[in-house]
């Protein structure tokens, strides 16, 4: 196990952990012709779906996870020359720049082809070439398979194909891939039948979020009356999240969903996400194909990634990002 550096644990979050596994978790078969509505309904009701038959080869999955397990397990030092996270790179206990914490072990990298020059140099500096090349890899076959999706979500509204799918495919689109260790939560007597938060509650701001965890618990998703239900995991499937941004494009039609993941006692957790997001200077409103092109139905303004982005930064993990957005 990997011995996780300040803040000290008094300033991690404490929650029980919910007795309800997720009851009915909407699960895509992507080799199955009906995937398109049901892609649809599960975005409307939880923001959220398990896909199976997604067809990315194990080998890229377990490579990386692989490359990750051996990072992580390299003395605090070493990884320590890829950070501090600012946002990108190896992060330790922080998340973000506004004082949240978390029992987590983390390496963000962007892969926007406008920052990678500056922002990850210095970590891929550090990091061995095999370790770049199974990154690529996963992405090229996550993203591909993201895009697949998106476009059966974009039939399944009725609206163009490449409504969202062209943002994930554009050359400078604002992605990111993260990788989260979560060391096992350590037995202790204050505890008292509680577990520390991983990574507290948040939506994701991107479009769509694309995770992939090992068989350990600890994801946890926030249903419409506001209940907290576990995600069992699956290491053979991808879990998909609707970010903010997918849900001002469908105007509210989807949700972005609230989920958190609280550290198992006795095993740690490894997840690899890849969120899609759109290039920095794309404007993010309703679609006119969803709004019937009336502004009056329309429940955002306009707003760039940008701007969204700079405002994000600002502000606390837990904290509502669309609320500026809104229209009154
Ligand atoms: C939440 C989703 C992704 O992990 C992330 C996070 C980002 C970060 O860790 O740098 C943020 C958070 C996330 C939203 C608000 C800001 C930015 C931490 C934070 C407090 C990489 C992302 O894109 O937004």
């Amino acid at each position: 196990m990997v011995a996780l550096s300040k803040p000290p644990i008094e300033h991690l979050s404490l929650l029980r952990p919910p007795t309800t596994l997720f009851p009915c978790i909407p699960l895509i078969d992507l080799s199955k012709p009906d995937s398109r509505n049901l892609i649809v309904r599960a975005c409307e009701e939880f923001g959220f779906f398990k896909l199976i038959n997604h067809g990315v080869p194990t080998e890229l999955i377990s490579r990386l996870e692989s490359e990750a397990i051996e990072f992580f397990s390299l003395p605090l030092y070493e990884k320590q020359k890829a950070g501090p996270a600012n946002p990108f790179g190896y992060g330790n206990k922080r998340i973000g720049p506004n004082g949240d914490v978390g029992w987590v072990e983390f390496l963000l990298l962007t892969l926007n082809p406008d920052h990678l020059d500056y922002e990850n140099v210095s970590i891929f500096g550090q990091i061995p070439e095999n370790f770049r090349c199974a990154v690529n890899d996963y992405v090229s076959s996550v993203r591909r398979m993201a895009c697949q999706v998106v476009e059966l979500m974009a039939e399944g509204l009725g609206i163009e194909k490449d409504a969202f799918s062209r943002l994930l495919k554009d050359a400078r689109s604002d992605s990111l891939i993260r990788l989260n260790y979560y060391p096992p939560c350590p037995e202790l007597p204050a505890l008292n039948g509680r577990n520390l938060v991983g990574f507290g509650e948040h939506t994701d701001p991107q479009i769509i979020s694309v995770l992939r965890s090992n068989n350990t618990s600890g994801l946890e998703i926030s249903l419409k009356d506001g209940n907290w239900v576990s995600v069992p995991p699956d290491q053979d499937s991808f879990f998909f999240n609707v970010g903010d941004s997918l849900q001002v494009m469908t105007n509210g039609r989807f949700r972005s969903v609230k989920h958190r993941v609280l550290t198992n006692r006795f095993k740690s957790r490894i997840s690899m996400i890849y969120f899609g997001g759109p290039p920095m200077s794309e404007k993010i409103a309703p679609l006119s194909s969803l709004t019937g092109g009336d502004d009056q139905t329309s429940l955002y303004k306009e707003f760039t990634w940008v701007e969204y982005k700079n405002s994000a930064y600002k502000l606390r993990l837990d904290d509502n990002r669309l609320v500026l957005f809104e229209k009154i």
